[in-house]
Formats: structure tokens, sequence, C-alpha cells
């Protein structure tokens, strides 16, 4: 962890200027019958999780460029997103990949303890073969041909399960490159209906009060076809298993212009929404920072997420899932988590009162221009406000840098070479 001293030092410097833009922003938003202090409140008790595998440098199959201090093993990467979760004070909950975050649970759990986070959904992994596993995953797992790859893909998602259970997690993500790069290599029927077998048994594993996420993504590793490629594919398998599985939405995982809101309004009718894979992308799973390319996207995605706040079941779990090849990790996890509580406040903003109205009178610019009104919102005032009082930095990034934390973990631990490709 960062000594507090340094976050409270670099708050001070920042505390003055912070006061009088939240009045003068309190001030504004009251002229609009908005009260600031409840828009921080709701600010203030949103947090999102973060994904382990982007606590280190990640990388492209063409090559990955390690920095200093890359995490060694599930601990650092915990430690790390500690860090993140003390200066932003949204990131309370870590996501965890197995085999790559594989320990013991007592072990996990102390460590995040240490870190005050605790655990989100488990990802499990069948797109890689694992060392401790006798068959081979290159021609897929829940829906392979072979029912004993199959069974092994099954078993290691009961043993995702099991662990998630012991670290107090209440959800399983499972994410399949299953698929095929030729026309006729697969029958996508026949393909479709082994996985939907294999996830039947998964599913039964699953403790009274789990839910399992399924995560579509329209192409790669598969080039030809995806068996999980589109929001129909995975909202017809959630329904065909029943009401603990859910459709997870990675936005990066869609053709370009894809209107993911409208996929995840239509996921929130029919209670089949599981939540988010936050991150941004301009033209494949680019897995670049949230907000960084398209901000009006994520908040017309939270937008869709404050109309349906209260319907019953209604639970998104909101994470990031990013790789960041060009940048210090934990500053891009910082500030991601900072857009995505952004896009989250400025869709608070908006007159729901007064945009149904347009919409019902088909007016459809002041509709927009209502929208905007909220995305237009600066609402960097109430996000460090809300981060103030939590005690964590006014300013992260800045905080980060000042702290010297990169340079202290680039000092204890070994450097790693960037032997290969591979996101992680
Ligand atoms: C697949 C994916 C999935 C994770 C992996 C790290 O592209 O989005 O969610 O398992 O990235
Ligand atoms: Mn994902």
């Amino acid at each position: 962890m960062i000594e507090p001293s340094v976050i409270g030092e670099e708050n001070a410097r920042r505390e003055a200027a912070l006061r009088a833009d939240y009045e003068a922003l309190g001030t504004r938003l009251a002229r609009d019958g908005i009260d600031i202090e409840a828009v921080k409140a709701k600010v203030a008790a949103f947090g999102i999780a973060v994904p382990s595998w982007a606590a280190g440098t990640g990388g492209t199959r063409f090559a990955r460029f390690p920095g200093p201090g890359e995490p060694r093993d599930v601990f650092d990467k915990i430690d790390d997103c500690g860090v993140v979760h003390q200066l932003t004070g949204a990131t309370p909950a870590i996501s965890l990949h197995i085999p790559w975050d594989r320990a013991a649970p007592e072990d996990l759990l102390a460590k995040a303890k240490e870190n005050d986070l605790v655990f989100d959904a488990v990802n499990s992994n069948t797109f890689q073969d694992h060392a401790d596993l006798p068959l081979s995953f290159r021609y897929g797992s829940l829906s392979h041909t072979d029912k004993a790859v199959r069974d092994q893909a099954v078993a290691h998602n009961i043993e995702c399960i099991e662990l998630g259970r012991r670290i107090g997690s209440k959800a399983l993500s499972i994410w399949v490159g299953d698929g095929s790069n030729f026309p006729g290599q697969a029958n996508f029927t026949r393909q479709l209906d082994r996985y939907l077998d294999s996830a039947r048994e998964i599913y039964a594993a699953l403790p009274d009060d789990w839910r399992v996420f399924i995560e579509h993504k329209m192409y790669e590793p598969a080039f030809y076809s995806t068996v999980v490629q589109d929001w129909g594919t995975s909202y017809l398998i959630a329904r065909e298993l029943g009401d603990k599985a859910q459709c997870l939405v990675d936005l990066g995982h869609h053709a370009p212009n894809v209107n993911i809101e409208m996929i995840v309004a239509r996921l929130i009718r029919f209670g089949k929404l599981a939540g988010f894979h936050f991150n941004d992308s301009k033209y494949g799973d680019d897995d670049l920072d949230a907000g960084v390319i398209d901000p009006y996207r994520l908040f017309l995605v939270f937008n869709e997420l404050i109309e349906a706040e209260g319907a019953p079941g209604f639970d998104p779990a909101c994470m990031l899932d990013e790789s960041h090849n060009v940048t210090d990790p934990l500053e891009s996890m910082m500030a991601s988590a900072t857009e995505v509580v952004r896009a989250y406040a400025q869709a608070l903003l908006v007159d729901r009162t007064a945009l149904l109205a347009h919409q019902e009178a088909n007016d459809a610019l002041m509709a927009s221009e209502t929208l905007k009104r909220g995305f237009r919102t600066d609402v960097e005032p109430i996000l460090a406000q809300a981060r103030l009082e939590k005690g964590a930095a006014i300013d992260p990034l800045a905080t980060f840098r000042a702290c010297g934390y990169r340079a202290r973990i680039g000092r204890e631990r070994p450097a790693v070479s960037g032997a290969g490709g591979g996101i992680v």
C-alpha cells in the first residue's frame, strides 16, 4: 500500500481548488433541481472490479514489452490492485483468472484483506493449454468434438467454482475461444449443442446464490466462426441454461459501429444482463482503456443502466477488462476506473422526466440535447470530492507518480524480459 501521509499531502495541495469547483458545480446543478450531495453519495457507493490480468503489462500476438515492477504472481497483482483502489476509492473488487491466479484460498483471502479488496467473478480459461492438463484445447474446449476434452474443460470450470466459493466470489465468468477458421471445419449446430451439454454440467455445479456469466465475442482466436459469437447466441444459451445464467457484455467484442447500448437495453429487458467488461476499441478487441476512444458510448451504456435501476434482479457486475501495452498498467486502471465512474455520474444527471417527454413527443433534438446536457457536465469535482471523503486521492494519477510506488516495486521485483507475444 501507499503511505497515507503521501495521499494526505497531495490532497492538501488540491483541497481549496476542489472546494471552489465543487461549490460552483453544486450551484449550477441546483439550478437544474439536482442535489449534488445526492449524486456524490451514489458515486461514492459505486464500485467496479479490476482484472488481475491487467496489473501487468499486456501484449499482442506480436510482442509484449514489460516494464519495471511487473507482478511476479497473483499476490503482487492483488497488491497492485490494492493501490489502484487506495487512490481511486472506486475499485473495491478484483476478478481472478484461473489457472493464471491459482493459489491457496486462505492465502488469497489474506492478501485481499490486506489490500481492502474482495473477489468478484472468477474467470475460467479453456483458451490455453494448461501444464497440468493432459488434453489440448487447440480445437476447442466446451464444444470440442472429443468428449474427453469437453470433460476436461467442464472439470476446470467446476474447479474455478470451487475456488471461487472459498474466496467469496458469487459468479463464474466463461469466455471460450471455440470456433473455426475454415468454412466446413465445424458443424455450427452440433458444435453449439456440444457447448450446451458442457455448459449444463457446469450450471448444475453452481451454488444456489451464484451466477454464471456467458461472454460473447465476434472473433479471435477463431477467425471464421465463433461458437458464442454474439449477444443473440449468448442470450439463447443463458435462456437454455436457466435463471442463474446471464450475458456478459465486453465492449470490445462487437463489430465496429454495433449499437452496444441497445444490446444492453435488450438484455436488461429480458432479465439477462450479467454485467460488463469495460474497455474501449476502434477496430477489434483492442482492449484499450475505457473511455479513451468513445466516452459518449460509455455514457450511453450507463444511461441504459440508470434507466433500469431498481428493475427486479437487476445487478450488473461492472468490471474492467483491458490490456495495457504502452502505459503503466496501474495508471491505466486508475484512469479507466475513473472514466467508468465519470460515465455513471454524468448519466445520473440526465433529466429523465424531460427525456421521456421529448421521446414521447418525438422531439428528437431536445431528447438528444437532454442526454448531452448530462454528458457535457464536468463531473470531476463530484468524483474528486467522493474520493477525498473516502480517504482516497483527489488526483490519483498525480499522487501515484508522487508516491514512487512504481520505482519501489521496480527495485523489489526482478526485471522480466518480453519473451514472445501474448496478452499477459
Ligand atoms: C477475451 C476476454 C475474456 C478474458 C480474456 C482475458 O477476449 O475478453 O474476458 O478471459 O479477454
Ligand atoms: Mn472480456
